[in-house]
């Protein structure tokens, strides 16, 4: 989409990717709430995780949590531990209608959430 900010992320318009793949792209959060914090997303605007109804998409989640895995390990936070978490709709703080793993770790992390 035209006007979406992950999108131009994405496409390499603006901002510097930390993965890329053929179907997912990754890169560090503008305002990191931990030590490390990244976002990984898929190419393919889909605005949020309750848009994800079909098995393709669903496959494309899934890519989507290996590659948090992988950056998990290289950023050497996989032993201690990590968060992954998706916001979807106001109520749970989304703010970019552009589906985005977060990928929080290098610190204790709280919990529940505020
Ligand atoms: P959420 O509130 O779950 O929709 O998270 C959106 C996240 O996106 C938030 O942590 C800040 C981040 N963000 C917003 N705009 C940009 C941007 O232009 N560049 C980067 N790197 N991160 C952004």
């Amino acid at each position: 989409m035209s006007d979406c900010i992950f999108c131009k992320i994405a496409n390499k318009e603006i901002g510097a990717l930390v993965y890329e793949d053929d179907t997912v792209a990754a890169f560090n959060d503008l305002n990191p709430q931990a030590p490390v914090h990244v976002l990984i997303i898929p190419k393919k605007h889909i605005a949020r995780i309750s848009d994800v109804t079909n098995g393709e998409d669903a496959a494309l989640m899934g890519h989507m949590m290996v590659v948090a895995n992988k950056i998990a390990a290289e950023r050497g936070i996989a032993e201690g531990g990590y968060r992954v978490v998706a916001n979807c709709n106001e109520d749970a703080g989304q703010s970019v209608w552009h589906i985005h793993f977060h990928l929080l770790g290098g610190r204790q992390l709280g919990w529940p959430p505020g």
